[in-house]
């Protein structure tokens, strides 16, 4: 078996989910490394996560009235929280008031709307005990933390991705694409990891092993079945080595990936669907991210921007 390239090039059009911990900040995905956010001061995001509102049957409906036919959620993003009921962490959701899998739910809701499932995983940890602190860790700059944290080994944290990929992998049915994260366009980024720390050649094999339709983004460093151009439209098909490669740019709605509450430089619904237009006129997909609030909802200016979405894919169906 092959990883299954016919569904993506045929569907074209994916939503991108970024939602944890960060969504309760309301002020970007990358608040705690942008703010220098210690444990401790994060820890009240954690306390208070208690997504009452969460209802993925809605996402999928509005991604599929949308036009879109598969939806990609972060299990794990850069601030280590983990939305499934990991065996190999306590900095998991159910372990919060919420205390409940959200993963599970979300698969489910996907497949009952006949909608492909995608998960994004991040390889950087900024809350894992044994990631050593490099250029993207919120306490880069505190002398006194990486001292203590001089110690910190590899080979453990590398254990421990390894260990919860093949958890998602295993615990919620067939999964249809995967989008590491990250080390793109063939780089490490800001003094970062790359394939080496991560072991990515393995890594892929777990992958290609356990889930051999799979479909997998090229962020472990390594190539993968299709490449990621972020927030930015290639000016036209992509190539490597003089050949079409796959490729899906993700794009935000306001230019964060979480739930930016005060952020106003909002899309309109015509530049995203020329957008749309343009990737696929260059062989491309488009993942289209929204980041739903701290309660779980989709924020009223998504659900509006993706409903004039729908209606011109209603029109041109
Ligand atoms: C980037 C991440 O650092 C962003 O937070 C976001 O997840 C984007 C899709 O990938 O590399």
């Amino acid at each position: 078996p092959a990883p299954e390239t016919t569904w993506f090039t045929d569907d074209r059009f994916g939503m991108f989910v970024h939602w944890g911990l960060y969504s309760l900040a309301a002020r970007h995905e990358w608040v705690k490394n942008l703010e220098k956010l210690t444990d401790e001061q994060y820890q009240v995001y954690f306390d208070h996560f208690d997504p009452d509102r969460y209802d993925p049957a809605q996402w999928a409906r509005a991604a599929r009235a949308a036009g879109m036919r598969y939806v990609v959620l972060t299990t794990k993003h850069h601030d280590g929280f983990c939305l499934w009921d990991s065996a190999l962490t306590e900095y998991k959701v159910t372990n919060t008031p919420h205390g409940r899998d959200l993963v599970g739910p979300f698969v489910e809701a996907c497949r009952a709307e006949g909608l492909k499932v995608g998960l994004y995983y991040s390889l950087i940890d900024w809350h894992h005990p044994s990631f050593p602190v490099d250029g993207t860790h919120p306490q880069r700059d505190d002398e006194e933390f990486k001292a203590a944290a001089a110690d910190r080994d590899i080979r453990e944290y590398r254990s421990y991705l390894h260990g919860q990929v093949r958890e998602l992998l295993t615990s919620f049915g067939r999964i249809d694409y995967l989008f590491f994260d990250f080390s793109y366009a063939g780089r490490i980024w800001w003094g970062g990891k790359g394939p080496d720390d991560w072991d990515s050649p393995k890594l892929l094999e777990t992958v290609r092993e356990l889930q051999p339709h799979i479909l997998v983004n090229d962020r472990t460093g390594l190539p993968g079945d299709f490449i990621t151009p972020e927030q930015y439209q290639p000016s036209g098909p992509m190539t490597k080595d003089g050949r079409p490669v796959l490729w899906e740019a993700c794009q935000t709605l306001n230019g964060s990936w979480g739930y930016d509450r005060d952020n106003l430089d909002h899309k309109s619904a015509d530049l995203l669907i020329r957008m749309l237009v343009d990737g696929v006129s260059k062989g491309g997909n488009l993942l289209l991210n929204v980041g739903p609030t701290g309660r779980g909802d989709l924020e009223p200016r998504a659900t509006a921007v993706l409903g004039e979405i729908g209606r011109w894919m209603d029109l041109h169906e």
